[in-house]
């Protein structure tokens, strides 16, 4: 199945280069203060909400005070989907800002936090779009976090999908099931 994924991938590489539709990635939920006993790093889930893949090639994540992540080559993240940066990203517990920078350093979407960010749990967008504001993610969960995945506990399928949609929905299941709780990337 790897190499089915691969293609399809490089298929929809090659639709981000040509296509015109809108792809919107922005910053959903920031975990500053891992609890020790969970066995998890600080994450930034990223999330687009568009109709397009995106590569974060050459895109970056900074706190206030520098860049804590570089997206190599290949970085790509489906249609609503996910991408996990796992790692030691500098995020203070008492507050910090985080910063997603696209290629040139164009400025993406930014959040800040305040003491918030210390309460062993992740902050998370109230609902899945950049207008949102952040929140305690135990309140909309009953989990502490959610990388990879959505924090509301019922997905809310409204349509049977064409078979080509599907498919890549199914990707988009296989790869967040991947990523959970498992480091995309790690920091040193
Ligand atoms: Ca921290
Ligand atoms: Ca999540």
């Amino acid at each position: 199945m790897r190499w089915v994924r691969n293609a399809v991938l490089s298929i929809l590489l090659a639709a981000v280069l040509t296509s015109n539709a809108r792809a919107a990635v922005f910053i959903n939920e920031v975990l500053a203060d891992p609890p020790t006993a969970m066995g998890i790093s600080e994450f930034v889930e990223l999330y687009n909400n568009g109709s397009a893949p995106v590569d974060l090639f050459g895109w970056s994540i900074a706190d206030a005070l520098r860049t804590r992540h570089t997206f190599v080559s290949n970085s790509i993240i489906l249609p609503q989907s996910y991408y996990v940066v796992f790692g030691n990203l500098g995020l203070n517990n008492s507050g910090d800002r985080v910063s997603l920078f696209g290629q040139d350093s164009v400025l993406i979407d930014q959040m800040n936090y305040g003491s918030e960010g210390g309460r062993d749990q992740s902050l998370v967008r109230a609902y899945e779009s950049p207008d949102a504001p952040f929140v305690l993610h135990t309140a909309i969960s009953a989990e502490p976090f959610s990388p990879g995945e959505s924090s509301f506990p019922v997905q809310n399928p409204t349509a049977v999908p064409e078979p080509a949609s599907l498919l890549l929905a199914l990707i988009g299941v296989v790869g967040a099931r991947l990523t959970k709780y498992t480091p995309k990337s790690i920091l040193n």
